[in-house]
């Protein structure tokens, strides 16, 4: 019989290709002896030094489900596994590097016109360029079908298009140098990329959301447009409907699901030593069983989760997962991540209140990364509508 490993508790490993444990032991490293330093004093100040873009660029891990344009060719369970890595140091760091992938990369990925992919993937895959993603408007949220962002052609130039309207809550907006912005074209959503050195100067600005409660060390902000004007050839030429947005948002939840679970074993591991140090009564917390039970719960929740994630995984790279799996994986590991982390603040007492123990950045974070992408509620009705036929929303 094998030894029970608490760090493994399933034996994830055992179901990866060596392949896949190379890139999860690559982006581990890198994570703890590059990120890891940085990110109380991230928080702290809530400063994203667009360096660390380009530290996570150069171990290869932006964009690493694409083949070419110097990125990695990896499969979906390698992106996950990053994400994971990412996120066990920070949400916000994981945020900052999944809006690249995911959400900037992958549709010009898809989406995109050669020359769009040529132009824009080998920089962004560098973190020489910063990318983010504008589907959020201060009306609409979690129903972003109803958006008021408008696309026009220009009135006097040819082939030019003016948009107008608001994006809120942008991870990485202040700091981008390309915009994947949607916006309706004669009542169709369409994705349009602006490149904040080619537009008229006053047309767009991007003012940072400062004094956040949670996801600190990432950079988030508004998208304002006031008569930004695009070429033509800067729209993605094919895809209309929500349908563009919701494809980024597929692979993008899809890193959610994993990344949730690296920071849900971060707590644990804190917790866990945490118990072994601390006496009170004359024991080390450890050895009470009301401490052991929350180790248990947190621990069962992160191995069942990180199965699940590899089981939708193996069908994404297989070509055959369905986006409710996704708004499953997505929701129960957020909810599982938030929930455990917040019973395993309760283990540090007092010491919860210092950043210097980093469990309650952690917890805040998740409260963040259960909202964003489709709050929990949300993701709870695409899983009701797909079992019932019946839609909750409207
Ligand atoms: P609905 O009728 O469901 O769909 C409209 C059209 O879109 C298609 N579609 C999808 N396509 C691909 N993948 C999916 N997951 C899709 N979901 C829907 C659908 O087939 C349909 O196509 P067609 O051709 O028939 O028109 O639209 P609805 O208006 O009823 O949608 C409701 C709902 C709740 C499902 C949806 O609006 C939703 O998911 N809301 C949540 C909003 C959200 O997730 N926002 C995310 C913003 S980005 C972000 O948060 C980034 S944070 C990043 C970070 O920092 O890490
Ligand atoms: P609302 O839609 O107002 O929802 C509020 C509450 O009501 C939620 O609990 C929701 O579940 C519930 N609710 C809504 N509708 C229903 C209903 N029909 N039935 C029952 N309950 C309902 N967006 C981007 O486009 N790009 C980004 O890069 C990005 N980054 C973000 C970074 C941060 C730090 C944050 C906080 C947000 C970010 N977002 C981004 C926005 C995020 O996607 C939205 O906050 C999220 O989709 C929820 O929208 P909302 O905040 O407007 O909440």
């Amino acid at each position: 019989a094998a030894r029970f490993n608490w760090e493994d508790a399933l034996n994830l490993r055992s179901a990866l290709s060596e392949d896949e444990i190379s890139i999860a032991d690559t982006a581990h490293d890198f994570c703890q002896e590059v990120l890891q330093p940085k990110v109380i004093e991230g928080y702290r100040t809530e400063e994203f030094d667009r360096n660390i873009m380009q530290e996570i660029g150069a171990v290869g891990l932006l964009g690493p489900t694409i083949d070419g344009y110097g990125c990695a060719g990896a499969n979906n369970v390698s992106y996950g596994l990053i994400a994971r890595e990412v996120e066990r140091v920070d949400s916000g760091y994981r945020s900052a590097m999944s809006v690249q992938s995911s959400l900037v990369m992958h549709p010009i990925n898809v989406f995109g016109t050669q020359e769009q992919k040529d132009r824009f993937l080998p920089k962004l895959a560098t973190g020489e360029m910063i990318g983010c993603f504008g589907l959020t408007e201060p009306n609409h949220g979690s129903d972003p079908g109803s958006m008021e962002t408008v696309a026009k052609p220009h009135p006097t130039k040819k082939g030019v298009f003016v948009l107008n309207g608001a994006k809120t809550w942008i991870t990485n907006a202040p700091i981008a140098d390309l915009f994947v912005v949607w916006a309706k074209l004669d009542g169709k959503i369409r994705g349009f990329l602006v490149e904040r050195s080619q537009v008229p100067e006053g047309s767009l600005a991007t003012p940072a959301i400062k004094n956040k409660t949670a996801l600190r060390a990432s950079i988030t902000g508004m998208i304002q447009m006031d008569g930004v004007e695009i070429p033509e050839e800067n729209m993605f030429p094919e895809i209309s409907g929500l349908k563009g947005p919701f494809t980024c948002l597929n692979s993008a939840r899809f890193g959610i699901a994993w990344g949730t679970m690296g920071a849900l074993e971060e707590s644990i591991r804190l917790a866990r030593n945490y118990s072994l140090e601390r006496k009170q009564f004359g024991n080390p917390l450890a050895k009470y069983q009301l401490i052991q039970m929350k180790l248990a719960n947190a621990l069962t929740d992160a191995n069942y989760g990180l199965l699940a994630c590899l089981q939708v995984g193996r069908l994404k790279d297989a070509g055959e997962e369905a986006p409710e799996m996704i708004s499953m994986i997505k929701r129960q590991n957020c909810d599982r991540a938030l929930q455990n982390s917040r019973a395993l603040m309760e283990v540090f007492g007092g010491n919860a209140a210092s950043d210097e123990y980093n469990i309650t950045r952690i917890a805040h974070n998740l409260q963040v990364v259960q909202t964003y992408e489709g709050q929990s509620d949300i993701h709870a009705m695409i899983l009701g509508r797909a079992m019932t036929g019946e839609s909750a929303f409207f």
